[in-house]
C-alpha cells in the first residue's frame, strides 16, 4: 500500500512552483537550484519506485548541474548497472515533477504504480551524492524527505563526483556476484583505477606532471585523493580547486569553458610543450590541450580522445590475436568534428546518435568494444561481457595484459574525467606520444559553437541524429542555403537539454568561415524565434 497520508503531508512541505514546467532533459532535471526543492522531494519518491520496480536493486541519485553556472542545480537518476535512467521512465519523472499539488502528486504516484505494475511490498534502496554547489545541501534534505516518505533505505555517498556515484551504484548491485565491479566505496574506486594505471605505466619513462584544471568543482577533491594512491609513479598538479569562494564554479575555467572558447582558462599558463586538461563541475567531462614549441594553445577534445583511445585498443586487440572475435566501434554525435569522422570512418564502424551520454552509451553497448566520447569530452569505453570474458581467459601476452589493465583503468559506467585522463596518459606513454604527435593524427576543421537565447527552445525539433531541423518549418531550408555558400561547411541547430538556449554548431574550411557561418545561422535562429534582443548573436 502507498503511504498516502505520509506522502501527501510531506509533499505539502515541498510545494511545486506554479510558474515552472520541469523537464527531464539530456541529463535529468536542470535549472536554477533555488527552484528545485519540489523536484528533489519527488525524485526521492520516484527513485524508490524505480528500485521497487527493479526488485530492490539500488538506484542512484546525483544532485549536480555539471557544467552549468553555479546558481543552477539538477538531479539525475542512475539505473542499477550505473547507466542513465531508462528513457521510458523519463516521462514518469517529468509527470511526477509537474503534478500541480500534493494531491495531484500522490495521484500521479498511484497511477505510475498501477501502470508499471510495481509491487510496493518490495524494499527500495537508493544511494545519493551531490557536488559542491551551494544549493546542494538543501536539495539533499528535500530528497531525503521523499525517500523517507516512501520508506526507502538509503545511503548518503556525500560530496563526490558524478562518476563515483555511478561506480557505487554498479558495485553495490554486483557485490558478491560473478559480475562484481569492485569494492563499493570511494577507496575501492580510487584503488581499482590507480592500481591499473600504475601497472600500465610500469617500466615506461616517467610522464611529465599533469596539470588538472578542476573547474573549482568536486573533481578537485577526487584529484587530491588520487595523489595519495598514485604515489611517485605519476604527479598531478591540481589547479582551480577553490571550493569556497562564491561564484567561481565553472567560471572562466573547466572543460566547457575551454571547448566553447577554444582557449586556455585565464588562470592557466602553459610552458612550451606542456600538456594539461580541464574537468567540468562534476568531473564527468575531460578536455585536453597543450602548448606547442611557440607557446601556441592547441585543444585535444573528445574527438581527439576517441581517436587516440580507439586506435590503441584496436592495436592491442590485434596484437592479442583477438581481432577476429572482438570488433571495436565508435559512437559520435553531430558535434564530432568532420575531420575526426572522416579519419575514423576509414578504419572502424562509426555511428552518429543524438547528444547525451545516454544515447551514446546504449549505442556503444552494441559493439564488442564501443568507444564513445562526445566532442565536449564526455565519454568512456564499454567492453561487452563476452569481450571481457575472452580477454580474461585468452592466452596471456603483454598486449593482453595491457588490455586487461586498460579495462580496469576505465570507468565503464559513465564518462569519468579523471579515469579518462589516466587512460589518455597511459596510451600516450605506451605510444611515446607528446601532445603534438597525438594532435597530428588528423587536423580539426575550424569550428564554432554559439548559444542563442530564445523565448521557447521547445519550438526547435530535430531529426537525423539532430543534424536536421524539422521545426520551426522552413528554417532548415534557410540553414541549407547558407551552408552552400561555405564550401565544405556544415552547420546544425538543436535545443539544449541542460540550458535554456538553442545551440548552433558550424564548421568550415577556415576559422573566419566557421565563425561567420555559425553567427549567420544563429542570426537565422534568433530572427525565427524572437530571442532576447540583448542576446542577439553578433
Ligand atoms: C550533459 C550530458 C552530455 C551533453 C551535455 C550538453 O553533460 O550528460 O551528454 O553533451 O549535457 O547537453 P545539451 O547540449 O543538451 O545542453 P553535463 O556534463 O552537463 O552533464
Amino acid at each position: 500500500m502507498l503511504p498516502v497520508k505520509e506522502l501527501q503531508e510531506r509533499s505539502d512541505r515541498h510545494p511545486k512552483p506554479s510558474d515552472i514546467k520541469f523537464q527531464y532533459g539530456t541529463a535529468g532535471f536542470r535549472t536554477l537550484g533555488k527552484t528545485l526543492d519540489s523536484v528533489l522531494f519527488r525524485v526521492g519518491v520516484l527513485a524508490a519506485l524505480r528500485s521497487k520496480k527493479l526488485d530492490g536493486k539500488t538506484i542512484g541519485v546525483m544532485v549536480t548541474a555539471s557544467h552549468n553556472p553555479e546558481p543552477d542545480n539538477g538531479v539525475k537518476l542512475v539505473d542499477p548497472r550505473g547507466e542513465m535512467l531508462e528513457s521510458s521512465w523519463e516521462a514518469h519523472a517529468t509527470a511526477l515533477a509537474n503534478a500541480p499539488s500534493s494531491v495531484a502528486f500522490v495521484a500521479a504516484v498511484d497511477e505510475l504504480v498501477r501502470a508499471t505494475k510495481i509491487d510496493l511490498s518490495i524494499p527500495a534502496r537508493v544511494v545519493y551524492a551531490r557536488d559542491t554547489r551551494p544549493t546542494g545541501p538543501q536539495l539533499v534534505t528535500a530528497l531525503k524527505d521523499g525517500l523517507e516518505a516512501i520508506k526507502a533505505e538509503y545511503r548518503d555517498a556525500g560530496v563526490t563526483t558524478t562518476p563515483v556515484l555511478h561506480y557505487l551504484v554498479r558495485t553495490i548491485n554486483t557485490k558478491g556476484t560473478k559480475d562484481s565491479y569492485g569494492e563499493d566505496t570511494e577507496e575501492g574506486y580510487l584503488t581499482k583505477i590507480s592500481d591499473a594505471f600504475k601497472k600500465l605505466l610500469a617500466g615506461k619513462p616517467p610522464s611529465p606532471p599533469l596539470l588538472i584544471d578542476c573547474a573549482n568543482g568536486v573533481g578537485a577533491l577526487m584529484a587530491e585523493r588520487f595523489k595519495a594512491y598514485l604515489g611517485d609513479i605519476f604527479t598531478i598538479d591540481v589547479v582551480n580547486a577553490d571550493l569556497h569562494t562564491p561564484g567561481v564554479l565553472n567560471n572562466s575555467c573547466g572543460a566547457d569553458f575551454v571547448k566553447v572558447n577554444q582557449k586556455l582558462p585565464p588562470s592557466i599558463t602553459l610552458q612550451p610543450g606542456q600538456r594539461a586538461c580541464s574537468l567540468d563541475g562534476d568531473a564527468d567531462r575531460l578536455m585536453y590541450y597543450y602548448a606547442d614549441e611557440h607557446g601556441q594553445f592547441h585543444m585535444l577534445d573528445g574527438d581527439k580522445i576517441t581517436t587516440l583511445v580507439a586506435s590503441y585498443i584496436v592495436e592491442l586487440v590485434k596484437a592479442s590475436g583477438l581481432d577476429e572475435q572482438i570488433k571495436v566501434g565508435v559512437i559520435q554525435t553531430a558535434y564530432a568534428n568532420g575531420s575526426s569522422t572522416k579519419y575514423l570512418s576509414g578504419r572502424l564502424p562509426v555511428k552518429c546518435v543524438p547528444t547525451g551520454v545516454k544515447h551514446l552509451h546504449h549505442a556503444a553497448e552494441q559493439y564488442d568494444v564501443g568507444v564513445y566520447f562526445e566532442a565536449n569530452g564526455h565519454g568512456t569505453v564499454l567492453f561487452s561481457p563476452a569481450a571481457q570474458e575472452l580477454i580474461s581467459s585468452h592466452t596471456p601476452s603483454s598486449a593482453l595484459t595491457n588490455l586487461r589493465n586498460i579495462i580496469d583503468v576505465i570507468n565503464q559506467t559513465v564518462g569519468d574525467a579523471l579515469s579518462d585522463a589516466f587512460l589518455v596518459e597511459a596510451v600516450l606513454a605506451h605510444k611515446s606520444f607528446s601532445g603534438v604527435e597525438w594532435d597530428s593524427m588528423y587536423c580539426d576543421l575550424p569550428n564554432r559553437l554559439v548559444k542563442v537565447v530564445v523565448s521557447d527552445r521547445n519550438a526547435f525539433k530535430t531529426a537525423d541524429a539532430e543534424r536536421r531541423l524539422v521545426s520551426p518549418p522552413g528554417l532548415q531550408v534557410k540553414v541549407d542555403e547558407l551552408m552552400r555558400k561555405y564550401g565544405g561547411g556544415r552547420s546544425f541547430v538543436r535545443p539544449s537539454g541542460t540550458e535554456d538556449v538553442v545551440r548552433v554548431y558550424a564548421e568550415a574550411a577556415t576559422r573566419a568561415e566557421a565563425d561567420e557561418l555559425a553567427f549567420r545561422v544563429a542570426g537565422l535562429v534568433y530572427d525565427e524565434a524572437g530571442g532576447d534582443p540583448s542576446q542577439r548573436p553578433k
